[in-house]
């Protein structure tokens, strides 16, 4: 499993730093009495080592990025963080980006998107809505308009069909920009574009020119 680059692990929206200094972030208790903290904190926990560091609980990312559940859960209680089945369940089940996904079998896990580690997650290339949208904030302005919209440490870069989730997206970092992508044009051109399967649209790069900035 190679690494796109060093020191590139993101486990949030302001959060760029190796493994080693994120992980110190993910220790607490899973299970408390409060409900919807231990969801927000697992899948925290999920999103570190199924996108960015599975070598953190001695886990590798198998094709597609599977990972079998027994194997998540034993290695997680090996390094201090003991997660139930159920609880589990619950975060795949309920995670408000719908984050991750099981097998149909029961059996294995994974992220649905926003890998940085290098995995193909197996998706088909498809054509997009005319139009997509990307939430970033004022100060990447100048150079998404020199470089066009980069995939940085991820696998991809990720683009959404409405305009309220690129709002959120953005907002992570500050007042969102919303930038619209043409990608009827860019599909036109041959740039290929994947769904995943919570909704994300995701493709290479967008150069400069297929960007409409606000005026
Ligand atoms: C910006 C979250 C300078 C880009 C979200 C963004 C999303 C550039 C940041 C998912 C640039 C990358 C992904 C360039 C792009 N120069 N800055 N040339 N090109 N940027 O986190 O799209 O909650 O890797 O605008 O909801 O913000 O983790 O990508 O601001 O779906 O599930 O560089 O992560 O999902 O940041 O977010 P990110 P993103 P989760």
């Amino acid at each position: 499993m190679n690494r796109l680059g060093p020191q590139r692990a993101i486990v949030d929206a302001n959060h760029a730093a190796p493994c080693s200094v994120v992980w110190l972030e993910t220790i607490g208790e899973y299970e408390s009495d409060d409900l919807m903290a231990d969801l927000r904190k697992t899948s925290k926990f999920l999103s570190y080592v199924l996108r960015h560091c599975p070598e953190e609980i001695g886990i590798e990312l198998g094709d597609g990025g599977w990972v079998e559940v027994d194997t998540l859960l034993n290695q997680a209680a090996q390094h201090g963080k003991s997660i139930s089945r159920e609880l589990l369940d619950r975060v795949v089940r309920e995670n408000d980006k719908q984050r991750f996904a099981i097998s149909e079998d029961g059996r294995r896990i994974r992220a649905n998107q926003g890998h940085s580690v290098d995995v193909d997650l197996g998706l088909e290339p498809r054509t997009p809505p005319n139009t997509l949208h990307h939430g970033t904030v004022e100060r990447f302005l100048a150079p998404i308009a020199a470089d066009g919209l980069d995939r940085g440490a991820r696998r991809h870069v990720h683009l959404s069909r409405d305009r309220e989730t690129a709002e959120s997206v953005g907002q992570r970092r500050g007042a969102p920009i919303i930038l619209r992508i043409d990608a009827a044009a860019m599909h036109a051109a041959g740039h290929e574009f994947y769904l995943s399967e919570n909704g994300v649209w995701l493709t290479d790069h967008v150069p400069p020119q297929y960007i409409e900035f606000p005026k």
